[in-house]
């Protein structure tokens, strides 16, 4: 019998054949985010040890203070993806627009485009918590050998060839999907070896979490302030447990492993919500649904929404299926 692969490395090659496409291309690109993602995470754990704690100085496109992790992961993501001529293009919720690798660069004749976010739950970083790294790639549409054009990146989620997240959490994991279910590899960092520790990862269908920033609660649309109401009630399973890291990677992380809920829904403050679609919603909403659970702005699946700028923000409902359709059962009633 055949042994299953057992590192990142391994199941990469083993699962390549499965892109009609397929040249190696895609396998290149995920072993390059693998690789930025050991370093950012070097950075992670020494981040208390060194003077890389606190802002930057500098505000990023949305006007929010960069802290010096987001700027150190922006550009070690950024360096790898550009230095190793595999894509066309990369899009950054850190940078102000799209970056087209040119022709000097060798990268105009390559088929991906990667949007991310490079270091997400930046709130978290300064208090020894979780955070993440979330990724997007899609094949270009612009033709090979021209340059990555904004229409690349403004593909709805649906499109989607691969979308992951890296959680730098108790221990680091690497959890992506190309389509074909969703696999979970944990850093060893003695060895800097990913290993595959949740093969086929799937959300409850039903669970007991809820996550939502309840702070904001008097500026939530009704249909969330009677869902939420909803889970807090005495009746059958409930009340669920409320549970917010205020890291969408680790938050999501946790749901899907427990069974859960986070919402992030509009507010009077962000009148669009606060995430952004491309960077964080649409690779999530991927992963959710090749793990059997749903994502949704309230109203419709987050894939199937055309977007029309690069920092789009939309509401977020996303995890266990029966949850989430449930919390769209109110978004209706009470619009
Ligand atoms: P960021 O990309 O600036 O870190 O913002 C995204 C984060 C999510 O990870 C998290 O779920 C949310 O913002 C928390 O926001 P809030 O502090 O408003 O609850
Ligand atoms: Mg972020």
């Amino acid at each position: 019998m055949k042994n299953k692969p057992s590192t990142l490395g391994e199941f990469i090659i083993e699962n390549q054949n499965q892109f009609r496409y397929s040249e190696g291309e895609l396998s290149r690109l995920l072993n390059s985010i693998k690789l930025a993602a050991k370093v950012v995470n070097h950075e992670v754990n020494k981040a208390g040890l060194v003077d890389i704690l606190g802002s930057a100085g500098e505000t990023n496109v949305q006007g929010e203070t960069q802290q010096k992790l987001d700027v150190y992961a922006n550009e070690v993501f950024m360096r790898t993806l550009k230095d190793r001529h595999i894509v066309c293009g990369v899009a950054s919720e850190e940078e102000d627009d799209f970056v087209a690798i040119n022709k000097d660069d060798g990268g105009n004749d390559h088929k991906y485009v990667v949007l991310m976010d490079p270091l997400d739950g930046s709130s978290n970083i300064d208090v020894n918590v979780s955070v993440g790294t979330i990724f997007s790639i899609f094949r270009r549409i612009s033709p090979v050998g021209s340059l990555a054009t904004k229409e690349d990146f403004l593909q709805k989620g649906r499109n989607q060839v691969a979308a992951g997240y890296v959680v730098y959490g108790t221990s680091t994991m690497l959890v992506y999907t190309t389509g074909y279910g969703v696999n979970g590899f944990t850093l060893n960092p003695a060895l800097g070896t990913w290993y595959l520790s949740h093969p086929d990862m799937k959300f409850p269908s039903m669970g007991k979490i809820y996550s939502i920033n309840e702070g904001n609660y008097v500026h939530f649309p009704k249909g969330v302030k009677k869902y939420i109401k909803y889970c807090q009630e005495e009746k059958d399973d409930r009340p669920y447990t409320s549970r917010y890291i205020g890291s969408l990677v680790s938050d999501f992380h946790r749901n899907m492993i427990k069974g859960g809920i986070y919402i992030y829904p509009i507010t009077t403050a962000s009148p669009n919500g606060k995430l952004r679609l491309l960077y964080e919603c649409n690779p999530m909403a991927f992963l959710a649904e090749q793990a059997g659970g749903k994502a949704s702005d309230g109203y419709q699946p987050i894939l199937d929404i055309e977007p029309s700028e690069l920092h789009q923000r939309v509401p977020f409902f996303v995890g266990s299926a029966e949850m989430v359709t449930k919390a769209e059962s109110f978004m209706k009633k009470y619009s």
